[in-house]
């Protein structure tokens, strides 16, 4: 690498968005849809469960529900409520369009781009580029990293480790915006700013209770 390459690579900074619970509520989806599995069973997810499954992926939150039912099943009866689960999801998010985007989402979203900040993507759903297309705000995301292109789910860092690379940015230079603790843990890893959304999490560097009170000087001095 050249030194101006390097004095460039140094200068970039990138907000990395997670999906689900940051631009979007699909997280009530996800439990509605999980809820219903455990019907099955007769039983409740409690909301401390429900906290844990946030950024998890569909095998590892199956796996997570199974074990605090106490209930043990066949790997052809764990694939079928895998696929069950994703079925009534898709059923849920279907009508979603540009007005379920969450407060505040949009106009940081055009802040960062008029700032020269790089905007990626750092999902652990495989349904994560269907729902940008929904929210219809696909353009402004340089790349997206998906539950499809790694192995290992939050807190594994892997997720947003590809993030920085396809958007050729230093990790220490990346804010990551995480409802999850999951989420936070593997933006931690990875060596990354993070602002929190919600409530009740630890380990971030500014807390928001939604993205709409974000303030975008703040959030930028954090790489400084
Ligand atoms: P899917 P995020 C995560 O998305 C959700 O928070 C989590 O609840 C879900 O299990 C996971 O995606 C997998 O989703 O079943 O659509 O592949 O928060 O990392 O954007
Ligand atoms: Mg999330």
């Amino acid at each position: 690498m050249t030194r101006l390459e390097n004095q460039i690579l140094q200068e970039k900074r990138a907000f990395i968005f997670d999906l689900d619970g940051v631009i979007c509520d699909t997280a009530k989806f996800h439990f509605m849809s999980w809820q219903k599995i455990a019907n099955h069973f007769n039983f409740q997810i409690s909301s401390s469960l429900n906290e844990s499954l946030k950024g998890v992926s569909r095998k590892n939150s199956l796996e997570k529900i199974l074990n605090a039912a106490q209930i043990k099943t066949s790997e052809k009866k764990f694939d079928e409520l895998l696929r069950k689960k994703n079925e009534i999801y898709l059923e849920k998010i279907d009508k979603m369009n540009p007005k379920d985007l969450l407060p505040g989402v949009k106009n940081l979203l055009l802040k960062a781009r008029e700032k020269g900040i790089k905007i990626g993507l750092g999902s652990a759903s495989k349904n994560a580029k269907l729902v940008l297309s929904k929210l219809d705000i696909e353009d402004f995301f340089e790349t997206i990293i998906d539950g499809t292109m790694v192995k290992n789910s939050k807190p594994d860092p892997e997720v947003f480790l590809k993030g920085a690379q396809g958007l050729s940015v230093q990790n220490e230079h990346c804010i990551v915006f995480e409802d999850s603790q999951a989420g936070i843990l593997a933006a931690r890893g990875a060596n990354m700013k993070v602002v929190a959304i919600g409530n009740e999490l630890k380990n971030y560097d500014i807390r928001y209770s939604s993205i709409e009170q974000a303030n975008f000087e703040n959030i930028i001095s954090l790489t400084k």
